[in-house]
């Protein structure tokens, strides 16, 4: 399969030579391109494991999904390793990628980057202005050094490194793990498991926390258009217009579920940074065309998923 590079530019890509890191998780499996190997078949913490595998497959073109994530929880209890497997994969397939004189590579960072601090709407000119938010500032930092390393490589070597920042990302084949989760997955989880005891829905938190959830399918899309077509050294921030606090997203959770559930918000759990809206007037004014799966949506089409993979899926 083939497709156009940049506009009026009349290289084309081709996708039996794209290499998708996490190519089979969450964000990964949204995107188009032949090579996905899995972490057993190429560890990305091994720089010469991943140079390898991509001399041998003669790639041109990498889509760097892969990355140690997790929920607010999670990120608070494993800040080093958070820190370190994050940073160490960046720069192994960074520097691969110099190596094996990739054309185009596009890296995922997350507005975790972006300081407790911040002015809303995030901008993209405020990330260097803070400290992250310190429920996870090993991530945080460790994403914030994508886009350094990114420019520092185009600075010197004129390499094409694009930076995507996306929002809270959920949707099908999701981590739904009741502890180290983000907040969708996990809560799908627990009202599919409310429902069959007929127990109560614990939520984390007081459900006023608030936050931009962009559907994986969506994320796929975008990342396949900015490897043809966003060329700017500037990270681009994607997400959709909304924000919802905790506890709408838990309504449309137990609505998918048909399921009238007795929500008990647990304020001994983490909270995490109250808001964190994005300015994404960079990607409305350069994909005005674009719409965005509606959360009631996305929901809806995980929870299905997830009810009828239920043995199969992460958790
Ligand atoms: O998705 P999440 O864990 O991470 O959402 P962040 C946390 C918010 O959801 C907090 C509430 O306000 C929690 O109190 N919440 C309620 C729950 N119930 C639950 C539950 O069962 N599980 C979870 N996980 N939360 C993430 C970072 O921050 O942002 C990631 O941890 C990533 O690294 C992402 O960068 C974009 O939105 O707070």
């Amino acid at each position: 399969m083939r497709g156009k590079v940049g506009s009026g530019v009349p290289e084309m890509i081709d996708y039996d030579k794209v290499f998708i890191t996490g190519g089979n998780g969450l964000v990964g499996s949204c995107v188009t391109g032949k090579h996905r190997p899995s972490s057993k078949e190429v560890n990305l913490l091994n720089y010469d494991e991943t140079l390898s595998y991509m001399q041998e497959n003669k790639i041109e073109y990498v889509v760097h999904c892969a990355a140690r994530v997790g929920g607010v929880k999670e990120n608070m209890e494993k800040l080093g390793e958070f820190f370190y497997e994050n940073m160490l994969m960046t720069l192994n397939i960074i520097e691969a990628s110099r190596v094996c004189g990739v054309k185009k590579m596009v890296c995922l960072q997350s507005t975790c980057i972006f300081p407790d601090d911040a002015t809303y709407p995030l901008t993209t000119d405020q990330i260097y202005k803070g400290e992250p938010h310190p429920s996870n500032y090993g991530y945080g930092y460790a994403k914030r050094m994508t886009e350094i390393n990114a420019r520092a490589y185009r600075d010197q070597y004129g390499m094409n490194i694009v930076n995507v920042i996306p929002c809270n990302v959920y949707g099908i084949g999701d981590n739904f793990n009741l502890e180290s989760s983000h907040v969708i997955p996990g809560l799908i989880h627990k009202c599919y498991i409310s429902k069959q005891y007929q127990s109560d829905l614990n939520v984390w938190g007081d459900g006023l926390a608030q936050r931009e959830f962009l559907y994986n399918k969506d994320l796929g899309k975008i990342i396949d258009w900015m490897l043809l077509e966003y060329d700017s050294s500037e990270s681009l921030i994607a997400s959709p217009d909304e924000e919802y606090a905790i506890s709408e997203a838990v309504n449309e959770i137990t609505k998918a579920f048909d399921f009238d559930a007795t929500v008990v918000y647990d304020s001994s759990k983490p909270k995490g940074q109250h808001r964190k809206p994005s300015d994404n007037s960079k990607f409305k004014e350069l994909r005005p065309d674009f719409e965005f799966t509606p959360l009631n949506i996305g929901i809806k089409e995980t929870v299905d998923w997830f009810n009828t993979n239920y043995e199969k899926a992460r958790k």
